[in-house]
Order: structure tokens, then sequence, then C-alpha cells
């Protein structure tokens, strides 16, 4: 698990963490340069300003407090700083399955994202994910905008032996969510992935119809959509995350997955994230593959970079 977490890693590692590791080797001089390249590059590394300026404040609070006066204590400091600003590792958090006596409940995962930032790709690796722990997942296919959606889900599910809930192209989404969680709980499944269409943000329209599609799902199954998670394209630039709080206000999200950080050699944008959006990065995607998807380590995301 953090072995794929490290691979995934390996090019921001290269150039980001390369940086980093520059500028904070042993027996370089401690001061206001090193203090300000240090900042310069986390910058660099699309952790933002904001997460720079405070990550590196830390530092240097904590390296005045302890007395910490030499450049490798302050990588060891800054893997610190960081692995906290990111909080505690990812993962799911659902309800326990129905236990065949009335306990437990169906969970239900809803995913949203912006056009192209891997919602799709992402349903399908927690479903294999999910698989492996034993759980019998049914996806429900809510993209009703294109055709290619349900036939992309299909193949996916044809890989893993799973069922796909879909209507027709132009059919309300919430029905598709509705249709689900009732073909879910008929066949027995303990979670239902719930994947939307990405074009949501252009329209308001469309973001009341994903409202709908939590609000169907709560109405249906306790707490549901227990978990909210907005898929965010780690290599695309820090404005172009701006856009996907729009769904952040729609559905009150419970997390964060970063597609794509195989792709990226700026791999600060995890701070950045967490930093702007307040929320847990709960995995993390480091491949096209079905397995390429890791519950996110803080300390080994930090441990990566610095150490
Ligand atoms: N390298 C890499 N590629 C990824 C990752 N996750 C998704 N992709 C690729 O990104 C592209 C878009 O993925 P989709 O899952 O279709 O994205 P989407 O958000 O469902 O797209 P729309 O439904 O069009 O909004 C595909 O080519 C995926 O293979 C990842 O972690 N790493
Ligand atoms: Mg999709």
């Amino acid at each position: 698990m953090a072995g794929r977490l490290a691979e995934g890693l390996s090019r921001a590692k290269g150039s980001f963490g390369q940086g980093l590791r520059r500028i904070l080797a042993r027996g370089r001089p401690v001061g206001a340069d090193l203090y300000e390249e240090l900042t310069e590059t986390l910058i660099l590394g699309d952790t933002g300003v904001a997460a720079a300026t405070a990550a590196v404040d830390e530092v240097r609070r904590l390296a005045e407090r302890t007395g910490v006066t030499d450049a490798e204590g302050l990588r060891r400091l800054l893997a610190q700083v960081i692995a906290e600003r990111l909080g505690p590792a990812g993962g799911l958090d659902l309800p326990a399955p129905p236990d065949g006596r009335g306990g437990g409940c169906l969970g239900v995962i809803l995913v949203v994202g912006v056009n192209g930032t891997g919602k799709t790709t992402t349903v399908a690796k927690l479903a294999a994910r999910l698989l492996a722990e034993g759980r019998h997942p049914l996806l429900a296919q809510a993209d009703t905008f294109r055709a290619a959606a349900t036939e992309q889900t299909l193949v996916w599910a044809g890989r893993l032996g799973l069922e796909v809930v879909h209507h027709r192209v132009g059919s309300d989404p919430a029905a598709v969510a509705f249709d689900g969680v009732r073909a879910a709980i008929a066949r027995g499944n303990d979670v239902l992935l719930v994947d939307t269409a990405g074009r949501l943000h252009t329209k308001t329209g469309l973001i009341e119809e994903l409202k709908k599609v939590a609000r169907i799902l709560g109405r249906e199954v306790p707490g549901a959509p227990h978990e909210r998670l907005l898929v965010l394209d780690g290599t695309a630039g820090l404005n172009s995350l701006e856009q996907a709080r729009v769904f952040g206000e729609a559905v009150s999200l419970t997390g964060i997955v970063i597609t794509k950080l195989d792709g990226t050699a700026r791999g600060g944008v995890v701070l950045a994230i967490r930093e702007q959006f307040g929320l847990p990065v709960k995995f993390v995607g480091v491949g096209e593959g079905l397995d390429d998807l890791v519950p996110f380590d803080p300390e080994v995301y930090a441990g990566e970079l610095l150490l």
C-alpha cells in the first residue's frame, strides 16, 4: 500500500522532492535565505502560497522552540509539519453492511467532480478495492448526458464481474440513484457507488440535479450518501480547482480523491487541495489500472518527498 503511493509519487519525488531535499541538505546554513528558498520551492511544487507560507512559518517556529539549527533537522521538521497539515490517513467511512437481522445498512458512495478528472475510473477502482475487502458493490451510472459514460462503466463492471444500474441518455440522474438503491437492496448488495456527470458546474440547473441525487439517496437510506467524494485532477493547475468548489457546495463533501498523481512532478498539489477545501484527501490515483488507487497516507507522502 505504502509502496504504491511511493511509486506513484516517483515523478514528484524526482523534481519537487529533490528541490526540497537540495535546499535542506546537510551542512547548509539555516537563515532567512533558506526559509525563503524553501517557500518558493513549495509554491513551485503547486502547494499554493497560503500552504507554503504557513508550513514554513510553522517549521521556523518549531526549529526555534526545539533548538534545531541545521538544515537536516529542518528537513525532518518539514516532513512532520506537512504530514500534520494533511491530517489523518485516508480510507472510506461506511456504515457496517446489512447483517440480515435488521442491523447495518447499505453503504452509499457518491462521486462528483469536473469533467474528465477521473470519476468513472475512480468508481471502478473503489469497487475493485471494496470487492477485495469482501464487500458486494453495485454500480449506478447517473451520468445520463453521454451514452459513452454507461459504456465505459459497463466495461469496468464486466472486468470486475459487477452489475450496473443505468438509464437512457437524457433521463433524470436522480431516478438512476433511486433505482440503484432499490436494486442494491433487492439484490443483497452492501455498497452502492453512484457515478455522476462532469459538466454540472456550468449550469445551476444541473447543480440542482446533483443535489436532488444526494437528496434521493438520503431519503432511501439513512445517512446516505455516506461518502461524498470530490474527484480532482492532480495535474490541473491550482486555478482549475476553484471550479470544483461548486460541487462541494452542492453535496457537502466528506473527502477528496486526487487522481493522476503519477502524472505530475509537482506533488505539492495535495497540500494545496487540503488547504483550499479543508477536507481530508482519502485516496490518490496513481495510474489508469484498477489497483492504481491508494488510501492516502500523509506520513508516507511527506517521507517520500523529504526523507
Ligand atoms: N495516469 C492516470 N490517469 C488517470 C487516473 N485516473 C483517471 N485517469 C485517466 O483520466 C481519463 C479520464 O478518466 P474518467 O474516469 O473517464 O474521468 P471522468 O471524470 O469520469 O470524465 P467525465 O465523465 O467525462 O467527466 C481516463 O483516460 C483515465 O484513464 C490516474 O490516477 N492516473
Ligand atoms: Mg465519467
